[in-house]
């Protein structure tokens, strides 16, 4: 089939400050090594991979608040990060971040609200990621980054970069929920955040699901930006993932979730996060990645 072709810039964000399991860091290197950039430029894309930036290990940071595990190496990687991405942005590729674990989001969404100001979020992901610190079962941060990204929570993790809040609370779309806790369910009905559960897509499908999801975070034809957390998954599908989560999106809707929003042409930067490669097997959970994020790059079957 014909694509549209684009000017890629890889980023390895190999972060695991954010989760308390290790092997996220491994990630970025995972995904390259199922054949991430060859299977683009065999796509018709052209790739300008610059590598991983540079994480500190957790065992050489001090945790910090436990309620707020490792704020302050987290917020200072957000910050470069984001400017990895608007750099890429102003220079016309299209910012492709590979995680590590979730709280790498703060970085890669702010450096694209930075360019694109109207962007909305489509958050695919087990865990809606709208913990505070008061509502945390673990003090993970990467369970907080969305409500951050709107304005929610922590004044360090909110104002990453100088302002807040990056996302309009009105363009954020949770799609394959089914793990939230207590308080978090009370925030995310408190400030109205648009929630797709399992059982939402159980019900109409993930056509339906995905077209709501287009229209509200990208809407008035605005700029939407994918966040791709793989434990979305169902667990068989993708076993590598820190937090497997049963009853998860299968192989066909996610890969159909993901040409939905290819079709829309609209999507302007892109982050697959939370491949564990220590939990892995034979490196399945990464070369799924990779071919989600080919189909939301406009890989079709025919
Ligand atoms: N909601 C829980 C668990 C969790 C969030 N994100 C992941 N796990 N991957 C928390 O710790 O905030
Ligand atoms: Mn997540
Ligand atoms: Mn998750």
């Amino acid at each position: 089939g014909e694509i549209f072709p684009m000017r890629i810039r890889v980023i390895g964000a190999p972060i695991d400050l954010g989760a308390d399991r290790r092997g996220v860091d491994i990630g970025p290197r995972a995904i390259r090594y199922a054949g991430l950039i060859d299977q683009l430029h065999r796509l018709g894309h052209s790739v300008n991979d610059v590598g991983n930036i540079n994480i500190p290990l957790p065992e050489n940071q001090p945790t910090g608040n436990p309620r707020l595990k490792y704020l302050e190496p987290i917020t200072n990687l957000a910050v470069e990060l984001s400017d990895m991405v608007s750099d890429a942005l102003q220079s016309e590729e299209f910012p492709l971040i590979l995680g590590g674990d979730h709280s790498m989001s703060l970085g890669s969404i702010s450096g694209v609200a930075r360019v694109h100001k109207d962007v909305g979020v489509i958050w695919v992901d087990a865990h809606a990621d709208f913990n505070v610190e008061g509502t945390t079962p673990s003090g993970n941060i990467h369970g907080m980054i969305l409500a951050a990204l709107a304005g929610i929570g922590n004044e360090h993790l909110v104002n990453v970069g100088g302002w807040a809040p990056k996302i309009d609370k009105n363009k954020i779309v949770i799609v394959g929920a089914r793990d939230l806790d207590t308080g978090e369910q009370e925030l995310l009905r408190k400030h109205n955040i648009h929630v797709f559960t399992m059982s939402d897509l159980d019900r109409r499908g993930i056509s339906y699901v995905m077209q709501q999801a287009i229209e509200i975070a990208g809407a008035n034809n605005g700029p939407i930006h994918l966040s791709l957390d793989m434990d979305s998954l169902d667990p068989r599908e993708a076993p590598g993932v820190g937090t497997p989560v049963r009853g998860g999106l299968s192989y066909r809707e996610a890969h159909f979730a993901m040409e939905m929003i290819a079709e829309t042409q609209r999507m302007v930067s892109m982050d697959v996060v939370e491949v564990n490669s220590i939990l892995d097997r034979e490196n399945t959970t990464a070369q799924l990645a990779v071919e989600l994020t080919l189909s939301a790059l406009g890989k079709k079957i025919l």
